[in-house]
């Protein structure tokens, strides 16, 4: 087992803090943002939703940015990215389930900060290996708002609510779980990194105390080893699984 796997099956999460991705394609996403803000979507495709476009102090988010803006369906496709993937992974495939470009702000406001959550709690109608890649397209630090991650928590038996748990506050989840904050680990990560996280593992990111917006592309991803549980709502993905605009193939 590779290094960086037994991190993730010991952690819950695991930090690829090496220059993976080309800048020149993290600055074509970022180059993207003016656009997106103004609804302007080049595949002529809109975004499943967008969270808070025009509200200064929260979070922006947009769901299936990767069917709307080209850079970010590429970013997917980056062949640095499939190779350390399929050494880290080890898995036959891997496709994406959905994916959310986050942009937080510069503001100590309540709305510009994610609760902590797991991934898991919206993907009851999905068993086995999904998990996240996060995938930061510039510098990140405390200072910024990084993701953190309570270390091992993916191994505990939590009760998140199903509400949009990327939109809940850090402040009032502090209030509901108690976390060990011992076990916080914030994602230090150079532009062209990246991150991994278990659909259990518990996550959440503060605010952007910095000058500039952090921005982060969050891959949601699914191996070959994943049944859709029958009955629930499945948001159109056993309809559309062999669509690549919608469910892209990674290898
Ligand atoms: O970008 C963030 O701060 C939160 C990301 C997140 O919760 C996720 O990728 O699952």
């Amino acid at each position: 087992m590779n290094n960086y796997l037994e991190q993730y099956k010991s952690d819950g999460f695991v930090i690829i803090n090496e220059g993976v991705i080309e800048s020149q394609t993290l600055d074509s996403c970022m180059n993207q943002i003016p656009l997106l803000m103004n609804n302007i979507y080049e595949t002529g495709i809109p975004p499943r939703k967008v969270h808070n476009l025009g509200q200064p102090d929260k979070v922006i988010k947009y769901d299936q940015v990767h069917r709307s803006s080209i850079p970010f369906y590429e970013l997917i496709k980056c062949k640095n990215l499939k190779i350390r993937l399929q050494a880290l992974v080890g898995s036959n495939s891997l496709k994406v389930l959905a994916t959310q470009l986050i942009i937080k702000p510069p503001s100590n406001s309540e709305g510009a900060n994610i609760g902590w959550h797991t991934d898991d709690s919206v993907w009851n109608y999905l068993q086995g290996e999904v998990f996240t890649i996060w995938v930061p397209l510039t510098n990140v630090n405390e200072k910024t708002g990084t993701l953190e991650y309570v270390q091992k928590s993916h191994k505990d038996t939590h009760s998140f609510s199903k509400d949009d748990v990327h939109l809940t506050n850090m402040q009032t989840r502090e209030n509901c779980y108690s976390i060990n904050q011992s076990k916080i680990v914030k994602c230090n990560i150079l532009k062209g990194g990246f991150s991994i996280h278990h659909r259990n593992s518990v996550h959440g990111s503060r605010n952007n105390t910095t000058d500039s917006p952090r921005v982060a592309f969050a891959i949601h991803v699914m191996t070959e080893n994943v049944k859709i549980v029958p009955g629930l709502d499945d948001f159109g993905l056993a309809q559309n699984i062999n669509s690549e605009i919608h469910h892209p193939t990674i290898y």
